[in-house]
């Protein structure tokens, strides 16, 4: 196991787009490992491989108190369920340190996600985990917490990230 390094806004790579996992093989395992790994090192709730410049549809999560509850998400995909069950939340994240940025997001989804071996799975995560996996989803899509903000304010926060 390792702890990868993360890149940190404005690094151009997080704008790539990840591409579907196609292999499930050991390799796989031992990355999502890594990253659950770096994640617990860095205290935080998700990382996504577009973070350790890896452009993959993998996302780790882990929003227990505890930091024992490890979840893997291969080729995630939200569908809205309710698009007017909006909530607001202060999302912080590892690649933008020291920001914090309201975001709205729809509270009511549907996920549906491959695990490590390939089987698929659904669910309709509510409350953090739905915030989460859609801020890791945005990774994926090589979309950044500071696309919310007023160019104004992200303007501001580029400063701060390049001083
Ligand atoms: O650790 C994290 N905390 C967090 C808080 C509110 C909403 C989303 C997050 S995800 C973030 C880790 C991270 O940057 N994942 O991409
Ligand atoms: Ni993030």
């Amino acid at each position: 196991m390792s702890i990868l390094k993360i890149l940190k806004y404005p690094d151009p790579r997080l704008r790539t787009v990840a591409e579907n996992v196609i292999k499930f093989d050991k390799s796989l395992l031992n990355l999502s490992e890594d990253m659950l790994e770096t994640m617990y090192a860095e205290n935080g709730i998700g990382l996504a491989a577009t973070q350790i410049d890896i452009h993959l549809r993998l996302v780790v999560i882990d929003i227990s108190e505890e930091r024992d509850d490890p979840m893997v998400f291969v080729n995630p995909v939200v569908t809205v369920i309710d698009n007017k069950s909006l909530v607001p939340c202060e999302e912080g994240c590892l690649s933008i340190p020291g920001a914090s940025v309201e975001v709205t997001r729809p509270d009511k989804i549907r996920l549906n996600w491959l695990d490590i071996d390939g089987e698929h799975h659904e669910a309709s995560p509510e409350g953090l985990l739905a915030v989460c996996i859609q801020h890791e989803i945005d990774h994926l899509e090589g979309k950044l917490l500071v696309d919310y903000l007023s160019p104004l304010k992200r303007a501001r926060l580029k400063d701060k990230a390049t001083k």
